[in-house]
């Protein structure tokens, strides 16, 4: 038994990364869905039919416990999934609750009505997907009254950075960053909700002022594992860990060690 951790392409890696750092001692095995991404220009019956088959061979590979790592993928499939697909004896876990949780200061799991917080004016940035699902106002007002949120469907963005064009990648954010403000001239906070936007938060953070809380998810994803793990010990386990992809492994095995900096070896899924 392991812990599964999916994207729907190697942007999850960075989620993998703070986990592995958080819980050295879990196994995790690690599933891009590369022949179906990118998934942020997809319809949301597309993104819960492909969602499926991916967390189904997780569960397939030993994993009772599932981390969406896709913004794309929690925000279009996730509630979808809870509510008619996952098995009793399995878990589905997403992004957004974590992100929400940190953002509206609760601990994991409470369940207490909505009340005030802190943050006002909140800017979320996520793939067109993310943003058309309205999935993260709806898991925010279970938890906060009377807070604002802008979603920017930030186009371009994951393709430049596909691309490796970084300079394309921050005038994009950059432009993205403006139309927002034209909509939202003063947040207090900013969601980076997209897998790949962790790359170019400096740019982000930049282009939106000292003053704007940017929050970004694999530290908090990570937390937040450790936290459902330390209730739930049964679901971490002894395993072997792994990478598995739907695309060609060696090409996917190539990409993954240079964004790593380490060797990794996916195998076809
Ligand atoms: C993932 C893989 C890609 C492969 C080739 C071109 C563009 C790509 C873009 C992405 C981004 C990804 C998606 O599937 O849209 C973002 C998603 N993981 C998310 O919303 O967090």
């Amino acid at each position: 038994m392991a812990v599964g951790i999916f994207d729907s392409g190697l942007g999850g890696l960075t989620v993998l990364q703070a986990a592995q750092k958080r819980l050295p001692d879990v196994p995790f095995v690690y599933l891009a869905d590369s022949a179906h991404a990118p998934y942020g220009v997809r319809t949301a019956d597309d993104i819960f039919d492909l969602t499926c088959a991916a967390v189904s061979r997780l569960f397939e590979a030993g994993c009772d416990l599932v981390i969406l790592a896709c913004n794309t993928a929690s925000a279009a499939a996730l509630r979808r999934m809870q509510e008619a697909w996952v098995p009793a004896d399995k878990r589905v876990l997403g992004v957004f609750v974590p992100l929400i949780e940190a953002m509206t200061e609760r601990r994991w799991g409470d369940n207490s009505p909505p009340r005030e917080v802190a943050v006002k004016h909140v800017a979320l940035f996520a793939t067109p997907a993310t943003v058309a699902s309205r999935a993260f106002q709806r898991e925010l007002a279970f938890r906060a009254i009377g807070v604002d949120v802008e979603a920017q469907a930030c186009g371009g963005v994951v393709d430049a950075i596909e691309d490796g064009d970084m300079i394309l990648a921050e005038a994009l954010v950059r432009s993205h960053v403006d139309a927002l403000r034209r909509k939202m001239p003063a947040p207090d906070a900013a969601i980076l909700g997209c897998t790949h936007y962790p790359l170019m938060q400096s740019t982000f953070q930049d282009a939106l002022g000292a003053d704007v809380r940017v929050f970004s998810q694999a530290a908090l994803v990570a937390d937040s594992l450790a936290d459902y793990l330390d209730r739930h010990p049964d679901m971490a386990g002894t395993g072997t860990a792994g990478f598995l992809t739907t695309g060609d492994p060696r090409r996917v095995s190539d990409r993954a060690t240079q964004f790593l900096r380490r060797q990794i070896t996916f195998l076809s899924a």
